[in-house]
Order: C-alpha cells, then sequence, then structure tokens
C-alpha cells in the first residue's frame, strides 16, 4: 500500500508481531539490515501520453532508493523531507508501464557512512544517524524505539497536462489602519509561451466570495493579484479570540481551458517575535495584532514509527485535547520530521502556535556542495508547503547545536569540535537557512536555534535572552524547587518523567513484567536510568507506593507537581517570562517518558494540570513559609473581576482561618492579590492542616480551586477522604458528583476496561464538585450502570494503602 512502509506491510501482512509489544523491537529492528523492493505495473491514457508533460510525483519517500521505469533508472532519492519529480515522458509507453522502488539497507549504509566520516551526535540512537535526510528519532533517540523503517511514506501521483501548471502559489498579507491587502502570486511552470491568465478568488469565513473574481494576464514577469478587505475578521491564538480562515482559490487559465488550480486557507493576522532589549536583557515573545502573548503549550514528536498510521484523525484528537488544556503554542522538534500538512491545518483551526524547527537535531552535520544542495531543496519544498498557514508563528534552525557547540565540547560529550564543523554550523543555521527563509517565506521570524540568544554562539542557554532548555530538573537530578530560581525569558524544553497509565502499560507488557525495573519496563524508558530516576525523585515527595498500580499513580502526580512548579512561577513573572513549553505532549509508542497525553491518546495527570496550570486565568500560590501570596495571572484580553477565598483547615474540612477578597486584574497581567500570614493557625500543626484557595468570578462561578500543604504530601497526615460519588446521565451526558468526608489530594477518576476524557482529574477535593465526562471510548452505549461498576477513584491517601 502507498502511503505504507516496510514494517507496515509485514505487520498487516501478519510476518512480524507489533514491534511496540515486549521486547519486540529488538526482534524487528534489523529488518533494516535488508533492503526491500516496491513495484508495480500501471497503464496510462493516450491522453496522457499525448500530453506536453507528465510527471511522476512522490510527496514523501523515506529515504535511501533508486527508482527505475521500464527498466531504465530513473534516479537515487535520499531525502525524506524533500518531494520528488521525475519527468517521465519520454519514458512512457502504451499499455503496460513498470515502475520499481529499490530502498537500500538502510543500517548498513549508515555503518558505511559513518565509518568513513565520524561525525559527533548524541549516544542515544543509531550512529551515523545525521548523515541521511531521514527523521533521527525514528533511529531510536531518548523516547523512542530503534525502529528506522521505510518505504513511501506520502502520497504519489503522475500528473500530466499542457501549456502550464502551478509551481506554487504564494500569499502574503499586509495590515493597513484596520484593513488587510492579500497578495496572491502565482509561480508558473510554462512548457509553450501563450498567453496565460490567472483568476483568483477570495472566500469570507462564511464561503462567501469577498472580493469579486481578479483575473490578469501574466506578463514576463509573474505578477501578484492584489485584493483588499474592509473589515478583516483576524485569527487569533487559542484564547485570544477565534480562528476565522478565509480561503483563496487560484485557477491558471489558457484562453477559457483551466490549466491547473491552487486552493489555501489562510487567516489573517500580524505575526512577529519580539526581542528588544529591556531590563532584564532580550525579551522573547510572540506578538499576535499586536498583542504579546504568554506562549503556553508543549513540545511535539512525530506521533508514530510506523508512519502509515499516521491520520487526520489521530492529530486532530491530539491538537483538540491541546486546545482543550488551553495551549496556544507548540514547538515542532527537529528530529522529527516536517509534519502532514493535516497537522498546520488543524493548528490554523484550534489557533495552535506552531513554532517550527528545520530538521537537524543534536548533531553534527558534514556540509559537503551535495548536503547543501540536497538541504536546500528540503527546506524550499516544505516553505512552499507551509509557509501560508496563520499558526505558523517560528521557523527556527535547529535544536540543539548552537548549544551543544559551546557547552558539550567537553571530555564526556567526545565531541572533537574544530574550526571546519563551528564554520558549518555558522554557515548552515546563520547563512544559508535564514536566506532560504528570507526568500521564500520573508514574513515568518527565523530564530537560528533552540536553545539561542539569537546566534553567533553567544551564550546560546542565557537565561536573560532569547529562549531556554532547563534540564537541571530531571537530567541534571536536581528538585523540582530549582525551575523557581530561574525567570527564563521563555523556556521552550523542561520536563519531568512519568509511567503511562496501566492500560497502556497493558499494551505492551504482561502480569510478571509489572515491575519498574523488569526487562520489559526497561525496554520501554528510553532515557538512561530513567525509572530510577523517577523512583528516586519520588522519595522526596510521596510515600513509598504499595504496589505497581500505586506506583504509577504516584509517578503521574509527581511529574504534574513538576511541572506545574515550574509554570505558575513563570506565569507570575508574565512580561519577563513569555513561554512555557513543556517537553513533550506526544509519544510515538508506548513507553515511560516525559509525555503529558500518552501514545493512545490517554491523559496522564500532567495532562489535566495543564488545563489548569495553562488556564487563561490562574490562581496559584507562592511564598515563605507562613506567609502565604495568591497571584493571580490574567492571560486575556479582559479585567478579571471576582472574589478570592482562602481557608486553613484540618485534614477533615474544618476550617479555622478563613478570609475572602474582591480582586481585579488587568488584562494580560499577573498581580500578587493577597498576602496571608497563617503562622498562627499553622504553627505546630503543619502535618494536619492546609490552605486552600479559591478564585471565583463576579457572577459566583468557580474559575480555580487549589489547596497548598504546608510539608511534602509524604508527611502530611491525610484522613480517609471516602469520597462519596453519584453518576447521572442528563441531556449533554454523563456527569460524577464527588463529595469527600476529608482533604483529598489528586483525586483519579478511572473506570476499570474503557477509558473516559473527563473535564477535570487529579484534582485537589475539599468541598463537592462536579465533574464532566467529555468522552468514553472503548465501550459501547455506557450506561450509568457501567461507569458505576467500573470506577475507580484514587488519591494520595491511598498510596499506601
Ligand atoms: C531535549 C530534546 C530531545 C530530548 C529531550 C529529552 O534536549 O531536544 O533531544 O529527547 O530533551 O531528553
Amino acid at each position: 500500500d502507498v502511503p505504507g512502509s516496510m514494517y507496515y506491510t509485514l505487520l498487516t501482512q501478519g510476518k512480524i508481531e507489533d514491534p511496540y509489544a515486549a521486547d519486540n523491537e529488538y526482534k524487528t529492528r534489523d529488518l533494516c539490515w535488508k533492503g526491500c523492493e516496491y513495484s508495480r505495473d500501471f497503464t496510462v491514457s493516450q491522453e496522457a501520453l499525448d500530453s506536453d508533460f507528465v510527471r511522476l510525483v512522490f510527496h514523501g519517500i523515506d529515504t535511501l532508493a533508486e527508482l527505475y521505469l521500464n527498466g531504465k533508472k530513473l534516479g537515487r532519492v535520499d531525502n525524506m523531507f524533500r518531494k520528488w519529480e521525475f519527468d517521465i515522458k519520454k519514458l512512457l509507453k502504451p499499455g503496460i508501464n513498470s515502475l520499481k522502488l529499490v530502498f537500500e539497507p538502510l543500517m548498513e549504509t549508515l555503518k558505511k557512512l559513518e565509518e568513513k566520516k565520524p561525525v559527533w551526535g548524541v549516544p542515544s540512537t543509531t550512529p551515523g544517524y545525521q548523515h541521511v535526510r531521514k527523521a533521527h528519532y525514528m533511529m531510536g533517540w531518548d523516547w523512542g524505539p530503534q525502529l528506522p523503517d521505510y518505504g513511501i511514506w506520502k502520497d504519489c501521483e503522475l500528473i500530466w497536462g499542457n501549456i502550464a501548471r502551478l509551481d506554487c502559489v504564494e500569499i502574503r498579507q499586509k495590515h493597513k489602519n484596520g484593513r488587510v491587502e492579500v497578495l496572491v502570486q502565482p509561480h508558473i511552470l510554462t512548457e509553450r509561451a501563450l498567453p496565460l491568465t490567472v483568476e483568483v478568488t477570495l472566500l469570507d469565513p462564511d464561503g462567501k466570495t469577498l472580493a469579486g473574481q481578479k483575473e490578469f494576464v501574466l506578463s514576463e514577469e509573474e505578477e501578484a493579484a492584489i485584493i483588499e478587505i474592509e473589515n478583516p475578521r483576524l485569527w487569533w491564538p487559542n484564547g485570544f479570540g477565534s480562528q476565522p480562515l478565509y480561503t483563496v482559490k487560484t485557477v491558471l487559465k489558457a484562453g477559457g481551458e483551466v490549466l491547473d488550480n491552487d486552493e489555501k486557507r489562510i487567516g489573517l493576522r500580524e505575526m512577529t517575535v519580539c526581542t528588544s532589549v529591556d531590563k532584564y536583557g532580550r525579551e522573547f515573545c510572540y506578538q499576535v495584532n499586536g498583542v504579546r502573548i504568554f506562549a503556553m503549550g508543549a513540545d511535539y514528536i512525530p506521533e508514530d514509527n510506523l508512519l502509515p498510521r499516521l491520520s487526520r484523525e489521530r492529530t486532530e484528537a491530539l491538537i483538540r485535547d491541546c486546545a482543550e488544556a488551553h495551549f496556544n503554542s507548540l514547538r515542532v522538534w527537529g528530529g522529527g520530521f516536517y509534519p502532514n500538512d493535516w497537522f498546520y491545518d488543524l493548528c490554523d483551526e484550534y489557533g495552535i502556535l506552531v513554532w517550527q524547527d528545520f530538521m537537524f537535531a543534536c548533531a553534527v552535520y558534514d556540509l559537503t556542495d551535495d548536503f547543501e544542495q540536497n538541504i536546500t531543496q528540503e527546506i524550499i519544498d516544505n516553505l512552499k508547503r507551509i509557509r501560508h498557514h496563520a499558526c505558523l508563528g517560528l521557523l527556527c534552525g535547529n535544536n540543539e547545536m548552537e548549544q551543544a557547540m559551546v557547552e558539550f565540547d567537553t571530555p564526556a560529550f567526545k565531541m572533537n569540535k574544530n574550526e571546519k564543523f563551528l564554520a558549518d554550523y555558522l554557515r548552515l543555521y546563520e547563512r544559508i537557512i535564514p536566506e532560504l527563509c528570507k526568500q521564500y517565506a520573508p514574513d515568518i521570524f527565523y530564530w537560528p536555534a533552540s536553545p539561542s540568544s539569537g546566534g553567533g554562539m553567544d551564550y546560546p542557554n542565557d537565561p536573560t535572552r532569547g529562549d531556554v532548555h532547563y534540564w537541571e530538573v530531571w537530567h541534571g537530578g536536581k528538585p523540582f524547587e530549582e525551575y523557581r530560581k530561574y525567570f527564563f525569558r521563555f523556556c521552550s524544553e523542561f520536563g519531568f518523567e512519568s509511567f503511562p497509565s496501566m492500560k497502556t502499560i497493558r499494551s505492551f507488557a504482561a502480569e510478571e513484567d509489572l515491575n519498574p525495573f523488569s526487562y520489559i519496563m526497561e525496554s520501554h524508558q528510553k532515557c538512561v536510568g530513567g525509572n530510577k530516576k523517577i523512583l528516586n525523585y519520588l522519595a522526596d515527595y510521596y510515600l513509598y507506593p504499595k504496589d505497581f498500580e500505586k506506583l504509577i499513580y504516584t509517578s503521574q502526580m509527581l511529574q504534574a507537581d513538576a511541572i506545574r512548579y515550574g509554570v505558575e512561577h513563570w506565569r507570575r513573572f508574565r512580561g519577563r517570562c513569555m513561554g512555557a513549553i513543556y517537553w513533550q505532549v506526544n509519544d510515538c509508542w508506548p513507553v515511560a517518558s516525559w509525555v503529558s497525553r500518552d501514545y493512545f491518546g490517554r491523559w496522564k495527570a500532567l495532562h489535566y494540570f495543564a488545563k489548569r496550570f495553562f488556564a487563561p486565568v490562574l490562581l496559584s500560590a507562592h511564598g515563605e513559609e507562613y506567609s502565604v501570596v495568591l497571584n493571580i495571572s490574567n492571560e486575556t484580553m479582559d479585567t478579571f473581576k471576582g472574589k478570592l477565598v482562602c481557608k486553613v483547615m484540618d485534614a477533615r474540612l474544618n476550617a479555622v482561618f478563613e478570609t475572602e477578597k474582591a480582586v481585579s486584574v488587568s488584562p494580560l497581567s499577573s498581580l500578587d492579590a493577597e498576602t496571608l500570614d497563617l503562622l498562627p493557625y499553622l504553627k505546630g500543626f503543619e502535618r494536619e492542616r492546609l490552605l486552600t484557595y479559591t478564585l471565583l468570578s463576579e457572577d459566583g462561578k468557580e474559575i480555580a480551586s487549589e489547596a497548598l500543604l504546608f510539608v511534602q504530601p509524604k508527611h502530611f497526615k491525610f484522613a480517609d477522604p471516602d469520597i462519596k460519588v453519584e453518576i447521572k446521565q442528563d441531556s449533554e451526558g454523563f456527569i460524577l458528583r464527588l463529595e469527600p468526608k476529608a482533604y483529598a489530594k489528586g483525586v483519579q477518576i478511572d473506570f476499570e476496561g474503557f477509558d473516559a476524557r473527563l473535564s477535570d482529574n487529579f484534582f485537589e477535593l475539599s468541598s463537592k464538585k462536579a465533574v464532566r465526562v467529555l468522552e468514553l471510548t472503548g465501550i459501547d452505549n455506557p450506561t450509568v450502570e457501567d461507569l458505576k461498576n467500573n470506577l475507580k477513584i484514587t488519591s494520595v491517601f491511598d498510596i499506601d494503602k
């Protein structure tokens, strides 16, 4: 099947076992020491044979293959990120034609290339990976299996026609005094010189033709159609407004005959990244329609190692879950591939700003002439494909290479930096790529690397300038309290691992493997010593879990606590910090990793926490000892007015102190709204009393409700919350009403045998609360009884029970 791949074909034909189960990865990966062949016969119509041009177009071949048509070699392809086109008019014949693609044994090629020219790369993957323009993660990463696979991973087509065709249509927009000028510039490839006409139509978000048709005759120099929009409906990131999308239709004609056409959706917005010098250093923030946005979201990696499994539906479920957790941005990390069109379409629709890395990550690249020519075409292909998208916020040269050049030249990393690598680095990311961006996507902000302070190998991970990757928590083993020592301008990577849910673990592990240090569990943990690290951190915060299942739950709470600790802090310093992008939102297979939403789409505690800590209006607590400060971060364009209610309670929910206050927080700002001196109520009661803090809107709606302990949860004297749950069904679906007898931390609602996406989960419970079931999967026609019979409630109280 095309699109398809070697592993996928073998799997669907029953020739290999699921490579994601047990340790099948290790058996399957060796198949990539072999090559494979794709072939098929086809016939073409007489009309095609008689046309001016016939082209064979591959939108993606992964990666090293020779192509033959009717026994003649068409060429060799060597870049999975490129679109490959072959002029086959002269090779075609009437009747049957045969096409063959011979894929080289990938592992063998990598080995040879690496032996010939060893260059530096991270040790956690296949040596030599950077010699081939193939998604690096497929060859193994610290969250991914080593299953390089190969095949024809995107559509292929035969196109034919006469006279001329559209190479691409470039769309730009100029915003002036509340009006927008849309410039539509067709780029045309002609076979014969004839007067050609182009028709451009703009449809508004409701599908109504907006500006009439613009028809023009092309002169020698390609012209642009300019369409003025009087009352533009602007596109906004999620949380700031709606995402109206206009459609631009372009038709190429010769004497009334339609030769080709193109259709693109655009959003009208002015987008840039501000990097002005300020009192803290140099700011770094997205600015959309003149508004500085605090970027909230996560890093995105490819969704699978077996690429034929990708689909718009799967990506939509992910992007929908990002929007639901109040993300307004994603960073597409440079060790994967440039996502399919539907990814950008969905980000346009859901209002997710895309930080797009070019596909260079964690490696030195040997910049030969061939390499330069190859990646130049790769970049042109992809810019032409994605540049019109409303969501595209930033283009970035590479992942972590500027930092590596500066920081990793140590004996431990064995980089053996030399002058050529340094010069290559600068030429590639600070000259070749930005020049291509200037030419092909001049309106999109370019940033040389992530992290960077702007380039030139000038302290790339500087906390006072540009973006930062902060890994001292987790990789460096520091406690997550360290996050609060920093006031990054934009943190584009920081993360903390946990185990996936029991249901996900059971997809790859048998009963006897359910131990964090078992061979199978460690095979599904690719960060060296990762499981040990989870347990080590756990010891500082939570009690030793009674069994494996409790360990899974506790690891997820720990991860969520960690990331929340950082994000709340950075949001409090809005203005100084303008972005919290955690590592990572998705997985490419079932594994223990930094992810918040696992391979099967299950939300870990972190994803529910994200929905709260990325909420447009966030209530958070900080301070020293008994002096607690309540902060409200308002990431909306309206003033927030409401009421703040704080209570000191004992574990059995008896209030010993209570206070409330009217609050008002200006748009796009953060305010320390209240300071409480709780010494009289807490001194001597630290292990049995807590603070609950709740924010209500003016009409009494609960905006946020959290709790603060004054000792680590492992030392708190929890009482049995004995939560009463009532399940009802109404016109909108199922609703759960919970009532605790005592304070409960991290209340997890789960169902045996099927999955539920809920309006809230893993929450603090100190009073009655209603939770909606948003979606049930894995069960047909569910009833209230099904939910009751399979309900499982866990909270921190249960960890050692
Ligand atoms: C970063 C990324 C990835 C990696 C992740 C977790 O540095 O750029 O390369 O997978 O951290 O270690």
